[in-house]
């Protein structure tokens, strides 16, 4: 069969738009073909585009020949322009159902599909990531993303009325800034360059120019783990403000958690009922516990940590099963966070970092930063880093650098959390793992 062209057809409606009450009205639907089905007299197709879904009907009697060939025509999930009449009709799925006075076919699907879009077949979260485009067309997929979208706003809109001004700074970068996380290197000229693994300087030397600065952009982990909540490449929330310490910071990070939470609940309720996500907001005030005390709290539990050591996955889970909500873990040894945090004075093995946890899960960390170039000098040094390599960091540090805090948020983590999925490549459009460069 010949294809159409879309010509001067535009949408009138989408799907959802169509009720009982437009009855008689002439209007014209885009979308992709659901369930097809021949009943003689009669032939059925779902048309469905991203609000939702329609049936459209075609009584043999009632329709042109032209229509009912282009039916027989189609094929699962091809894409499709559909004018018609409304009419109510008590039978169909939502009441009401669209008859077609004409069809054009814009794009064929090919079959058999790669997965089944109905998802009465299940396939595997592989074959899934393969077809992606075909995978997010499922109304459960759909409403992940529908609420990424919500919390991407959310979040904007809240750090805006906090006074934070978004940035957007290099991803192509000279040197590492989280020294637990490898790099990938990146051929830049007659140079070796990196991807950044952290706005973390760029951040922190900026609020020395708009005092508080925030960054949504991608970070990169050349880190090895093939687990269902890491990935190689995520989208981080950063912030930092001048003039703040830990704590101003920690409060920020609590109220923005508790007010997505919130917001997500009462705004994204059909998403959650999508998902089957009976979403919680964390009670607050968020427990603030120490490192040491997370450590006896595991050791009581039997997991052994040593003092010094990050946490495992596995004393992660422990405290997760402990504290079965939000909590921050404070107090840090200094040697496990990185170089620019700032140690604490009256105890110099400690540092003014934090993480902020949910169950098991890290969502975030941060601290008080160095403000002072010597300390900083110092820290570099004790971490096996070399100051020179700082330089153009450091530089900065002698134009009156100020006093600063922040931190970076997870938001495919965060998204798990909100819409109870278990794997993180569930969050991400395409995801980037250990094994997947491609879609
Ligand atoms: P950190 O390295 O802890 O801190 O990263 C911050 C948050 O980003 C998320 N994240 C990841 N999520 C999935 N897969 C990964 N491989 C991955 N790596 C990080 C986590 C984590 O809590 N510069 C500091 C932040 C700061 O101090 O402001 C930093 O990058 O949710």
């Amino acid at each position: 069969m010949e294809l159409d062209h879309l010509g001067d057809w535009r949408r009138t409606h989408l799907s959802k738009e169509i009720t009982a009450e437009l009855a008689g009205a002439e209007v014209i639907l885009m979308g992709w073909v659901g369930d097809i089905r021949d009943m003689g007299g009669l032939k059925f197709f779902v048309l469905h585009d991203i609000g939702g879904s329609i049936q459209i009907t075609a009584p043999r009697a009632k329709v042109s020949e032209k229509v009912l060939e282009k039916i027989d025509a189609l094929t699962a999930e091809s894409s499709v322009a559909v004018r018609g009449k409304v009419v109510a009709m008590e039978q169909a799925p939502r009441g009401v159902e669209v008859v077609p006075d004409d069809i054009k076919i814009l794009n064929l699907a090919a079959t058999p599909l790669p997965l089944d879009p109905s998802g009465r077949i299940r396939a595997d979260l592989d074959t899934r990531l393969d077809a992606r485009v075909l995978d997010l067309r499922r109304p459960r997929q759909q409403a992940i993303f529908k609420i990424r979208h919500k919390v991407l706003q959310m979040v904007r809109e809240f750090l805006i009325s906090k006074n934070f001004m978004e940035v957007n700074t290099p991803k192509i970068v000279a040197t590492a800034t989280e020294s637990g996380a490898a790099l990938f290197p990146v051929s830049y000229f007659e140079r070796e360059a990196f991807l950044s693994q952290s706005p973390q300087l760029y951040k922190e030397v900026l609020t020395a120019c708009f005092d508080r600065v925030f960054e949504i952009g991608p970070i990169f982990r050349a880190e090895e783990h093939d687990t269902t909540r890491h990935l190689n490449e995520v989208m981080s929330i950063d912030i930092e403000a001048a003039f703040a310490t830990q704590d101003d910071v920690m409060d920020t990070l609590e109220e923005l958690i508790i007010l997505v939470f919130r917001r997500v609940r009462e705004e994204c309720g059909e998403e959650l009922k999508t998902l089957k996500h009976d979403l919680v907001e964390p009670k607050s005030p968020f427990p603030r516990i120490t490192y040491d005390e997370a450590l006896k709290m595991l050791d009581d539990a039997g997991v052994k940590v040593s003092w010094g050591e990050d946490l495992p996955t596995p004393a992660e889970r422990k405290l997760g099963e402990l504290i079965s909500d939000a909590y921050f873990i404070v107090d840090w040894p200094l040697k496990i966070k990185p170089f620019y945090i700032q140690l604490r004075e009256d105890k110099p093995d400690l540092c003014y970092a934090f993480d902020l946890m949910y169950k098991d899960l890290e969502l975030a960390s941060g601290g008080t930063r160095i403000h002072r170039e010597e300390l900083l000098v110092k820290q570099l040094k004790q971490k096996g880093l070399n100051p020179e390599h700082f330089e153009s960091h450091l530089k900065n540090y002698r134009l009156g650098m100020v006093p600063h805090g922040g931190w970076g948020l997870g938001l495919d983590r965060l998204i798990m959390v909100l819409t109870g999925i278990e794997n993180i490549r569930e969050a991400v459009i395409f995801p980037r793992d250990r094994r997947r460069l491609t879609p």
